[in-house]
């Protein structure tokens, strides 16, 4: 009979999960001794960059993708990456390993309770009671974290497991789409064919769903302006389409005051809504009539106002269009312009280092961004029209990017991904750029080298907190010789005469490249919000 270890990687290759991002340790080794040669190791020198590439793998693939963690020790250091998987609703089927159960009664060196710690982010969290159960409790935590909303599951194995006899393990179709109540969307029907003035704001689980082009036949066919919901982790809509009216803010009042025009708002694919600063307010002007439809039961559970539909989001979008009347275009909200040209400035601003990026760049070029107080400026002037072109951090823990980027690279060959991340942010999971080397992944990575965490300084302007706050500068960082020492070809840019070029040159050269750019401080904004909204005051 086979081994536990034999059924494993059967069930992994059945499941197309051939490529397995990990660092090792003790606990993992009887796993991964004499891998099949049809399997690829993804190495990562640190468990944040190693589930953080799987992220990224897994968002261009758009399917689930196999980590292999070292025991508690690595589980901890994954953590953050396994939070954004959980609010980025991307499927990982992430492993541990365990001692050997034999002992574990009398708690050795490196057992581990990793189960509960990553418990609140994860579908689920489990140990089998035997052995033979692990390849089935892979193939099971498969179907779960593609099951909408995606996202993570979590198994630890004990290192005894693996050489167990073990019976094959078939491998099912589990259909994952659910459709959205039709009775319900004939509700959001009435109310659109009722409305004088119709908005749609578009989510990232459009994206997740394949919703892109059924969105903007909906918006077209509405003639209804559209929004991106607040710090979206993705885009999903053409930046430059006639009915796209920009991001909606973070924080309620401001948000309300940019809706109040509309009397009818559908939320495709988003939370109701993600707020950052705490501006209290309305969600949407009473009387506006608000829709979500979700495929996570949890937005649709928390959401502050409004119906709820759960179910598929291009689903949704599809039965909409087919049953509501199709609506003239409407002045009441002209396109805007498009943004001024910035100066080249010395230092040089983000609003320039954007401009030019975006006048040197592919158009199917991919983001991949962490840059917090340059965030406004890259919305404003990356001006991208292809569906899966744009991500960033889900939910605000930076060390995000790289190793994001790293992995959308790898599963996206054909596109090159861009990852314009800020000096800080830079630091928190810096050895993927090894990664990069390593597999020549192409990524070209801008360090927006403010020394400083500018993204602070603004938010303690914004909420009156003062300046005088320890830890706000990181001066005397060469982001340039850091990449150089992961092997990886890098270069300064200190003029703005010089930025132009060496874009240039990244975009027609093969390989990683690293590009450090010296700007100006930012921080003007926060997260798009200044004083006119009446922040909150923590003085
Ligand atoms: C893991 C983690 N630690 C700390 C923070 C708090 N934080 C938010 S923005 C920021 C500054 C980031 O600096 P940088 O990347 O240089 O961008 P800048 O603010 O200068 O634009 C920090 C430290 C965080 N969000 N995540």
């Amino acid at each position: 009979m086979s081994t536990v270890r034999e059924v494993t990687y059967e069930v992994l290759r059945k499941l197309g999960m051939t490529v397995i991002f990990g660092n090792p340790g003790s606990t993992e080794l009887p796993f991964l001794r004499d891998m099949p040669a049809d399997f690829k190791y993804i190495l990562g020198l640190h468990e944040r960059t190693a589930a953080g590439m799987a992220l990224g793998y897994s968002l261009a693939k758009a399917q689930p993708v196999f980590v292999n963690l070292h025991s508690i020790a690595s589980a901890g250091n994954g953590l953050s990456a396994i939070v954004d998987a959980y609010h980025n609703q991307t499927p990982l089927v992430i492993t541990t390993g365990q001692q050997d159960r034999r002992h574990l009664f009398a708690e050795p060196f490196l057992s581990s309770r990793a189960v509960d710690v990553v418990r609140p982010y994860v579908k689920w969290a489990y140990e089998s009671m035997r052995a033979e159960d692990v390849p089935a409790a892979i193939a099971r935590g498969y179907y779960l974290a593609a099951q909408p909303p995606a996202g993570p599951v979590f198994l630890s194995i004990p290192m005894d497991d693996w050489t167990h006899e073990c019976p094959p393990v078939e491998v099912r179709k589990v259909e994952q789409t659910v459709l959205p109540n039709p009775l319900a969307l004939d509700e959001v029907v009435r109310a659109l064919d009722a409305s004088r003035n119709p908005a749609i704001v578009v989510g990232s689980q459009l994206e997740q769903d394949h919703g892109w082009q059924e969105a903007v036949a909906l918006a077209e066919h509405l003639n209804a302006d559209v929004f991106q919901d607040p710090i979206p982790p993705r885009w999903t809509f053409p930046r430059t389409h006639r009915l796209f009216r920009g991001g909606l803010l973070p924080a309620q009042q401001p948000l309300a005051d940019q809706l109040a025009a509309y009397d009818a708002v559908v939320v495709l694919g988003a939370p109701i809504f993600l707020y950052y600063a705490y501006v209290p307010g309305n969600t949407v002007k009473p009387g506006t009539h608000l829709f979500q439809i979700t495929n996570s039961s949890n937005h649709a559970s928390a959401a502050l106002a409004g119906t709820s539909i759960v179910g598929n989001t291009a689903a949704a979008a599809r039965y909409l269009r087919a049953r509501s009347a199709a609506r003239p275009r409407s002045n009441s909200s002209p396109q805007p312009g498009p943004p001024p040209t910035p100066e080249p400035e010395y230092p040089i601003t983000p609003a320039y280092l954007f401009s030019v990026l975006n006048r040197v760049m592919p158009r199917d070029a991919v983001i991949c961004e962490e840059c917090p107080s340059a965030k406004g400026d890259l919305d404003r002037y990356l001006l991208l029209d292809e569906p899966r072109s744009f991500y960033s951090v889900p939910n605000g823990i930076l060390g995000f990017g790289l190793p994001a980027a790293v992995g959308l690279q790898m599963g996206n060959p054909q596109r090159r991904v861009v990852c314009p991340v800020g000096d800080g942010s830079f630091q928190y999971s810096v050895q993927a750029l090894w990664s990069a080397v390593q597999s020549n992944a192409e990524v070209i990575f801008i360090v927006l080298r403010n020394s400083d965490y500018s993204a602070l300084k603004g938010f303690c302007d914004f909420t009156q907190v003062g300046r005088n706050v320890s830890g706000m500068d990181i001066p005397g960082i060469d982001a340039v010789k850091i990449a150089q020492g992961y092997g990886m070809t890098a270069r300064e840019v200190d003029r703005p005469e010089e930025i132009e070029l060496a874009f240039r040159e990244a975009f027609s050269s093969r390989g990683p490249r690293l590009i450090s750019v010296n700007v100006a401080k930012g921080g003007q904004k926060c997260m798009g919000m200044d004083q006119s909204v009446n922040p909150p005051n923590y003085r």
